[in-house]
Parts: structure tokens; sequence; C-alpha cells
């Protein structure tokens, strides 16, 4: 899954492709490098993010949502709003990416229930702006699975088929540190609740603590190996800023893993 953030304010790429026909530009090559789905935002939810009103985030991804999708494009939407999820499916996106689990929007339970479409759940406490005060845990792994349990729960009661669902520990949502390896390292136990499993780690925070201090532009090679590592864990969907990167280092990684080359090398 590439990440296209159509946003002024991104932690990693804010500004890189805030107008259209640089986000198209950019959905174009991330499919030539491989990738099998688009994640298309139009609200950062960094820590401390500004909310966007869904008026402004409809209008920064509708017109690069409905280019995409003509191409043939598999989008998902990254939004927390019923509105804006509305609008995109319309505009041609396929898949529902909500970071608060369909907990923010009353009316997004209902709606992803009634499009029938697939929906990310992923984990997080509170809002972008205070997240990372509620970065309080008994236990980091057997609280984050219960409450993404409940989110599950939730979205099947709404009506939301069980085979429609992916779930994310929301790595940064509301995880700080060592938190974040913790999670990683408990895959197997998410992917145990039987549903697809995304990762989201790109360029993040703790790559950088845990790499030796680099900046987000020079978080790859730890995003890379993180990302290995979850696929050998168990996950499903790796949403990435590098594309080519990281599908490359899959490939590799897989060949070794068939080990089909052959007799006779
Ligand atoms: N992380 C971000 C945004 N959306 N969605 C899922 N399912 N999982 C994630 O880990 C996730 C996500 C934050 O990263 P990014 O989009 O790169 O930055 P920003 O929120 O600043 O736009």
């Amino acid at each position: 899954m590439g990440i296209l953030n159509v946003t002024p304010d991104s932690f990693s790429d804010g500004g890189q492709h805030d107008r259209p026909d640089a986000a198209i530009a950019k959905g174009a090559a991330m499919l030539a490098q491989g990738a099998d789905i688009l994640d298309v935002g139009g609200e950062s939810t960094r820590p401390g993010s500004v909310t966007v009103p869904p008026a402004e985030e409809m209008a920064r991804i509708v017109p690069v949502i409905t280019a995409l999708a003509a191409r043939g494009a598999v989008i998902s939407v990254d939004t927390r709003n019923a509105a804006t999820m509305a609008a995109a499916l319309d505009a041609g996106a396929r898949i529902i990416n909500d970071v608060s689990g369909l907990r923010h929007d009353k009316a997004a339970l209902g709606l992803v229930a009634q499009r029938g479409c697939p929906v990310v759940l992923m984990h997080m406490r509170g809002e972008p702006g205070t997240m990372n005060t509620l970065a309080q845990y008994e236990d980091v792994v057997a609280d984050v699975l219960a409450e993404l349990t409940a989110a599950r729960d939730a979205a099947l009661a709404a009506g939301v088929k069980a085979e429609a669902i992916a779930l994310d520990p929301g790595l940064g949502f509301a995880k700080v540190g060592a938190q974040n390896l913790a999670l990683l390292r408990a895959t197997t136990r998410l992917a145990a609740l039987g549903h697809a499993v995304l990762i989201g780690l790109s360029r993040k925070k703790f790559i950088g603590e845990f790499g030796g201090g680099a900046e987000p532009g020079k978080r790859m090679p730890g995003s890379v190996a993180a990302g290995l590592y979850a696929v050998a864990q168990g996950a499903h969907i790796l949403r990435v800023h590098d594309v080519a990167e990281t599908v490359q280092a899959l490939r590799v990684w897989q060949s070794l893993n068939a080990g089909d080359e052959g007799a006779g090398l």
C-alpha cells in the first residue's frame, strides 16, 4: 500500500504533492513501482496535527481519487469522516482506512456496513492532538488487542462482514518508543484474530529512535527492515512511502523463502 498524502502538513511527505496533478503523478509512479493499493488521505493525523473540515478534505482528495481510479488503481481512502468516505467511494475508492477504527464519526459504522466495502480498523486513543498523552498501558499488547477487538465487534454488530475487516495496531498512535516494538513483535497474535493485518510504520518516529536518530526522510532502510520483520510475523499489507524499495526487499525475501529454484544450481 503506497501512501499518497494530499496534504500540506504530513510529517514526512507533507506539501510534496498537495496539488492534484502532482498527487496523480505520484500515485501513478507508485503503481508502476509495484504498489497494489494507493492510500489517499487529505488530513494529516500526525501527533498534534490540526483537524481538517470534511469539505476541505474532500476537495483535496476527490479529484485525485477520480483520476487514479480511472486508471484502474485500487484505492483506499484514509479518513475519519463518514461524508468523506461516501464521497471517496463515489469517486472510485474501494477500501476505507479509518485511523479511529470507525469511532470518530457516528455515521461511519453504518455507512461502511451499507456500502459493503472492505475497511481497515486501526487502533488509537483520543485524537491526534492528544493521543500521545494516552500512551499508558497495563500491558500494551493485551490492551491494544482488547481495544481493537472491541472496535471489530462494533463493526460486526453494525453489519460489516468479518472478511471485509483488516486490523492495524496503529504504530505511533498513542504509542511511544518501545511500545511500538512490542506491538510489532506481537503481529502473530494480532493475525490470530483471523483478519488481514495492516502495518503502518513507514518513516515513523520510533524508526528514527531505534535507528540512530535519522530524520523522517532518511528512515527508509529502517522502515524496510521493520516491514520485512512484520511480514515474517504474519502481516499482510504494509503501508509505505518508499514503494520501489519495499517491493524490491519483499521480492528478494520471498525468493529466499520460496527456495524453489530447482536442482543443479
Ligand atoms: N499512519 C498514518 C496515517 N494513516 N493508517 C493506517 N491504517 N495505519 C497507519 O499506521 C497510519 C494510517 C500516519 O502516517 P502518514 O500518513 O505518513 O502521516 P500523516 O498522518 O502526517 O499524514
